[in-house]
């Protein structure tokens, strides 16, 4: 199929109406959403799902003998089986509820990570990584005395596998990688670094925050031990994600947080932990959320996730395309293969001015540093304009963002 005709697929192209938050103007103009990599907007079916739920079924999960609660459980369960089926999870044991990838990867720096490392051992992570696939691992070597490295990037803003793989010795205890890169779009060969990894018996974990919304994700097919993403970039709401690990690791491993719902038995002498997943979800949960969430993956699911990676692949050729014929558009992101994801810069123009100017016709795009300071570090750039699609983006909104570009050149002439 050509591109511009995958972009025309019927199913695709009707999802836009099922967007309420996508029909509005801003500053007079019909909204072009192109922030979706920092969070996707909502379809009826979760807004609906979380509403239903606080005006009909809300009460407390896990507890209750009366008939809300029991609704409230079947829900929230039920959410979490959906989440189950979507990453092909072998076992519901193996899915932790949590708030998001951010949580998800401190679980595993604090409750597998640091009963474990030693001084002398190493986590290894790359260039491309957002702060929340650095910052957990920085905390955990300091406080076991484990060191950090950082497998580079080229200039297309790819791994550089041969370096990743020179660094992979005995001494890395944890190889922890995103699947696609939220600053410059990269699809990193998981399933290959994975594999590299796997040969020498090193643990590895996927950020997966800008793979689920993306692509089909099967984490039995990657062959990783843990996954990590959030709720809100997959079209749900916010506060809400996954941690999918191996059961065998999850056993014994700590709990992450003590309090209720994570034990079976408390004692002052002795207190008996809950089994998986509920070990790892202490307190009360984002119960609203989460259920919104199970119906995101059912609307995932109803489009079809094969349908969506085509969809957003033809657009963001289609978008490559027209940004480089704007003068003065410099791409910052390269890859051979890359997600729905494109940073840019536009003459001098820093990268807040154009964000601002953009907004001002209706375009909204994310600019800064993108939480991947040292992406940009290794660019020699204090940020860019990043522009990142859903399934629900269209050759318009290209449009739109195009001559929105063009006005900008104008103004800063
Ligand atoms: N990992 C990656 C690759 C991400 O893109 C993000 C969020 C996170 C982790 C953290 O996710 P959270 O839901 O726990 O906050 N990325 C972005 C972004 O690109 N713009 O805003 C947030």
């Amino acid at each position: 199929m050509s591109p511009l005709a995958a972009l025309a697929t019927a199913d695709i192209a009707g999802c836009r109406d099922d967007f309420p938050a996508l029909h509005q103007t801003i500053n007079g103009q019909a909204l072009v959403f192109l922030d979706s990599a920092a969070s996707s907007q909502q379809p009826f079916a979760v807004i609906d799902a979380v509403s239903r739920y606080q005006r009909e079924d809300h009460a407390n999960v896990h507890r209750g003998v009366h008939t809300l609660s029991h609704r409230a459980t079947e829900l929230y369960e039920g959410a979490r089986d959906k989440l189950r089926d979507f990453i092909n999870a072998p076992s519901r044991r193996e899915v932790i509820l949590t708030s998001g990838t951010t949580e998800s990867i401190n679980l595993v720096a604090q409750s597998y990570c640091r009963p474990s490392l030693q001084p002398g051992d190493q986590v290894l992570i790359t260039w491309l990584e957002h702060h929340s696939n650095i910052v957990p691992w920085q905390l955990v070597c300091e406080q076991t005395g484990a060191e950090l490295l950082v497998a580079p990037i080229n200039d297309r803003g790819e791994i550089e596998l041969d370096e990743l793989q020179a660094l992979m010795t005995e001494r890395v205890k944890l190889l922890a990688v995103g699947h696609v890169s939220n600053a410059l779009g990269t699809v990193n060969p998981v399933v290959d670094i994975i594999a590299r990894a796997k040969a020498l018996g090193i643990t590895v974990l996927v950020d997966g925050a800008q793979g689920v919304p993306h692509m089909n994700v099967d984490v039995q097919a990657l062959g990783c031990d843990f996954y990590a993403f959030s709720g809100h970039k997959m079209f749900g709401p916010t506060g809400t994600g996954v941690l999918w690990g191996r059961e065998e690791l999850l056993e014994n491993m700590p709990p992450y947080k003590g309090g209720g719902d994570m034990i079976l038995e408390v004692s002052f002498e002795k207190t008996v932990f809950n089994e998986l997943p509920y070990k790892f979800e202490a307190g009360t949960p984002n119960i609203a959320g989460t259920i919104g969430l199970g119906a995101a993956v059912d609307y995932l699911q109803s489009v079809g996730m094969q349908n969506i990676e085509e969809h957003e692949k033809a657009l963001h050729r289609y978008m490559v395309d027209q940004l480089e014929s704007v003068e003065g558009l410099r791409l910052v992101g390269t890859a051979r293969k890359q997600a729905g994801v494109q940073s840019f810069l536009l003459n001098d123009i820093h990268p807040h001015d154009l964000g601002t100017i953009l907004d001002h016709q209706g375009v909204a795009v994310r600019t800064g540093h993108h939480c991947a300071m040292p992406v940009m570090q290794r660019f020699g750039l204090p940020g860019t304009t990043r522009a990142s699609l859903a399934l629900y983006n269209n050759t318009n909104d290209i449009d739109r963002l195009i001559a929105a570009l063009d006005k900008a050149r104008e103004v800063f002439a």
